[in-house]
């Protein structure tokens, strides 16, 4: 388990990010890719079981959401011990009403790949005021929306379109001064920007970052694609991004700590009526 240590709060609060080395074993990344690879290429809008293919923008990649749905690779990192309770401690609000339907709630969740030219530009950031990915902390408790899991799946380096961070940015109280020329559009990317650090990881490496963080990735230059996994984590009265759901067999095959984050309103039943399959499927 990976209680948080004073290391771990002092420089979360101070960077907006950790940098957890090996949080997964050579086997974990190795079934986890396994699992990868024997899905189809999925194209946007494209549905594989319960994995559905989108696309953030047409430049940034292609993502697999609901990746949980794929297997028990998967499935363990929902309550992975590497950053469970650092999870529970940025996410924050015990003792509040903030953790009547559990601890925490992943309210996205998929893989990401990219390829030569692609980027995700600049986003996020403390000037933004944004509610749902907020950084907070009050009298030595965090209370955090959106703490994100960022996991390799290979070697990330130079060329390889690394995810860039602006260390202490889910502080700022300004807009970046040159934020007009990397944040959203379909060509930009986060390369050369003043602050930003691009993180090298080791597969298995997983960065933890408060999304209120300003972040996005360098161009992928070399040829290949970049793997990477992303969840999501938030209290437990978020909703869904996407407007995905989890389906009944998942539900049915999850240990209760792990249903109660995928599915936090246990009194609830998920419906076809409020999957955004249903509606996706009932649009064509
Ligand atoms: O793809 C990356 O490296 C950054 C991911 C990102 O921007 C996000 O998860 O919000």
């Amino acid at each position: 388990m990976a209680t948080p240590s004073e290391h771990d709060i002092f420089f979360f609060d101070l960077r907006g990010y950790l940098h957890l080395r090996g949080a997964l074993s050579p086997e974990e990344v190795a079934q986890i890719n396994a699992g990868l690879d024997v899905m189809p290429r999925l194209k946007p809008g494209q549905w594989w079981g319960h994995v559905h293919g989108h696309r953030f923008s047409e430049k940034d990649g292609i993502n697999y959401q609901q990746i949980y749905e794929a297997g028990p690779a998967f499935e363990n990192l929902i309550d992975h011990p590497a950053w469970f309770d650092l999870m529970k401690t940025f996410v924050g609000g015990e003792g509040t009403f903030d953790h009547n339907h559990g601890p925490l709630f992943i309210d996205e969740n998929f893989a990401n790949f990219r390829g030569p030219g692609e980027a995700i530009p600049l986003h996020s950031g403390g000037h933004m005021h944004c509610s749902r990915t907020q950084f907070a902390c009050h009298d030595g408790k965090f209370h955090c929306n959106q703490v994100n899991i960022l996991i390799a799946l290979a070697d990330i380096g130079p060329g390889d379109g690394c995810t860039m961070l602006v260390p202490a940015s889910h502080k700022s109280n300004f807009d970046h001064p040159d934020i007009a020329r990397y944040q959203w559009a379909n060509d930009r990317s986060v390369d050369g920007l003043e602050g930003a650090v691009e993180m090298h990881m080791r597969a298995g490496d997983a960065l933890l970052f408060v999304d209120a963080i300003m972040h996005g990735s360098a161009r992928r230059a070399n040829p290949g694609q970049r793997r990477i996994l992303v969840y999501r984590y938030g209290p437990s009265w978020g909703n869904f991004r996407h407007g995905y759901q989890p389906s009944p067999e998942l539900l049915a095959r999850l240990t209760p700590q792990r249903r109660q984050i995928v599915w936090p309103q246990q009194n609830l039943r998920p419906t076809p009526e409020t999957d955004l399959r249903t509606q996706l499927t009932a649009a064509k």
